[in-house]
């Protein structure tokens, strides 16, 4: 490769890198924005946490490569869609369909996935509501559509999710049966968890309620 030839192939792999940060920072923006207004209505914040993280390009090159995707921009672009990721960690289970609705109805915002492994968990017990969305980025001389992945969970799918990653990585993707099936368990009493304190908000959401149309039988005698 001439130096010129590098220099153009760094520069378009720089600018492609910049595309998805960029689509990282318009959703977190519009995920800050419903964070905000919605404590201002509901008086709590249905977002605990967000996180967001650009894919590495060697992890990028590593999918492409089991993705048989050629190693082309235009075909990473295409074919790997979770370069740029934001994951919202939510106080409540019925919060993560909310938010997920929220952002989904956007006019702006195209939904190109659903995955709903809340509903539908995964073997080992995984849980979280995965939606890939497509965002407009106004460059310099166009329009580019970028695709960010969302990973929507409660504290507790949270919790489980990055003890499992660490087990996961630590026993290189083969961990023990005994521990696989304790992990399973554990991603049961994290749903149990789930439950109950639902139910409980929903209890106080309720007496809460009757107590402010209360105060307005008061207000108005
Ligand atoms: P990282 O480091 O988080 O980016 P694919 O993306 O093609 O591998 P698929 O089916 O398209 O697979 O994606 P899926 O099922 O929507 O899951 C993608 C991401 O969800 C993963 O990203 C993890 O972040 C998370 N995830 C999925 N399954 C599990 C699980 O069993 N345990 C945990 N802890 N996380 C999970 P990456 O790229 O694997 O990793």
């Amino acid at each position: 490769v001439e130096l010129a030839d590098f220099d153009q192939l760094r520069s378009d792999f720089t600018r492609f890198m910049m595309s998805y940060k960029f689509g990282i920072d318009e959703l977190m923006t519009k995920i800050n924005i419903l964070k905000e207004e919605f404590t201002h209505i509901h008086r709590y914040s249905p977002i605990e946490h967000v996180g967001s993280r650009l894919k590495t390009p060697e992890s990028i090159i590593v999918k492409a490569r089991r993705k048989n995707c050629p190693l082309t921009l235009d075909d990473i672009r295409t074919n790997i869609v979770d370069i740029a990721g934001i994951r919202i960690t939510c106080s409540f289970i019925s919060d993560t369909y909310r938010i997920a609705d929220m952002i989904g109805s956007q006019t702006d915002v195209r939904v190109l996935e659903v995955k709903d492994y809340i509903a539908a968990p995964k073997p080992n017990g995984y849980k979280s509501l995965h939606l890939i969305v497509e965002i407009p980025v106004f460059m310099s001389d166009r329009i580019q559509p970028v695709p960010v992945e969302l990973q929507i969970r409660t504290i507790a799918m949270d919790f489980w999710a990055s003890l499992e990653h660490k087990i996961f990585y630590k026993y290189h993707g083969t961990i023990p049966a005994p521990l696989l099936a304790e992990l399973t368990e554990a991603a049961d009493s994290a749903n149990r968890l789930d439950v109950t304190m639902e139910r409980l908000h929903d209890e106080v959401a309720e007496i809460k309620g009757g107590k402010s149309s209360d105060a307005i039988h008061l207000d108005s005698m």
